[in-house]
């Protein structure tokens, strides 16, 4: 690690207050050009102990970056991992307060639950598959916190991969009832179709993203415990939305998430 543990803790309340205030700052590699991985997590590490020290629960994990569509529009091609807390969860048809965000997109994500835990290295797609409880449908608010999205990815990793809001909703399935490489999602906003894909667009599959995820962890000496509900990543690149949108992402076999921007 390249920063010492007060700068650390000083980038965590830096970007921490830009979210809780939806005030947009500049990437942080901009000042700390050495900053490496570790850094990046451990500034994220800094974030989630500070919510959690306030009483905000950790309520899942996410993968991001996961599908070539989203690569490919962030011209990256590492996936990163982040989590999201109680509160930013919203209901089915909720409405979505702009003024609580500074410029937000949605993901449409293919979420599950674990039965069992999941530990790297050596995690793959067989051992996911088996861990999983079910599959449930979600989509993603995410909101960097850099201004005019621009960041380099340990900057977007500091950021806790622009975790924001989230929407679970549709209904819940096994996974031995689905196939979900070639699970069809169509994403619509205002009415209007806006992002259309497959499962297998994340990975190749899905659960290639938690086997991605447990790796990750596995090298920090983390696991994924049983019953952790995790977001494997947009399945298209992520669309901008404003007040007034409302967004409809229609999954097959698995129903219906919908949500409204105010
Ligand atoms: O969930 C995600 O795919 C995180 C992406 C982080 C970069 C971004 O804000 O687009
Ligand atoms: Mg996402």
């Amino acid at each position: 690690m390249k920063l010492d543990q007060h700068t650390i803790a000083q980038l965590a309340e830096h970007l921490e207050n830009a979210e809780l205030e939806a005030q947009d700052v500049l990437k942080i590699t901009d000042d700390h050009p050495d900053m490496d991985w570790a850094d990046a997590y451990a500034i994220q590490d800094a974030i989630r102990a500070r919510k959690e020290g306030r009483g905000q629960k950790t309520v899942g994990l996410k993968c991001g970056l996961t599908s070539y569509a989203k690569m490919k529009q962030m011209g990256v091609d590492t996936p990163v991992f982040g989590f999201v807390s109680d509160y930013m969860a919203r209901t089915e048809g909720s409405e979505i307060r702009t003024s609580e965000l500074i410029h937000p997109k949605v993901e449409a994500e293919i979420c599950v639950v674990t039965k069992a835990p999941l530990q790297g290295p050596g995690c793959h797609v067989g051992a996911v598959m088996a861990a999983i409880d079910f599959v449930i449908p979600g989509v993603e608010i995410i909101d960097s916190r850099y201004r005019d999205f621009k960041f380099d990815l340990k900057s977007v990793i500091a950021d806790n991969t622009s975790a924001s809001r989230f929407v679970i909703g549709g209904r819940a399935r096994s996974v031995d009832a689905l196939d979900l490489r070639t699970l069809g999602v169509v994403l619509e906003k205002n009415g209007r179709i806006v992002a259309m894909a497959a499962g297998a667009a994340v990975m190749g599959h899905p659960a290639a993203a938690i086997a991605a995820l447990a790796n990750h962890l596995g090298e920090r000496g983390q696991a994924i415990p049983a019953g952790t509900f995790i977001m494997t990543g947009g399945v298209t690149e992520a669309i901008a939305v404003q007040a007034g949108d409302s967004v409809n992402v229609r999954f097959q076999d698995l129903g219906t998430v919908s949500m409204r921007f105010t």
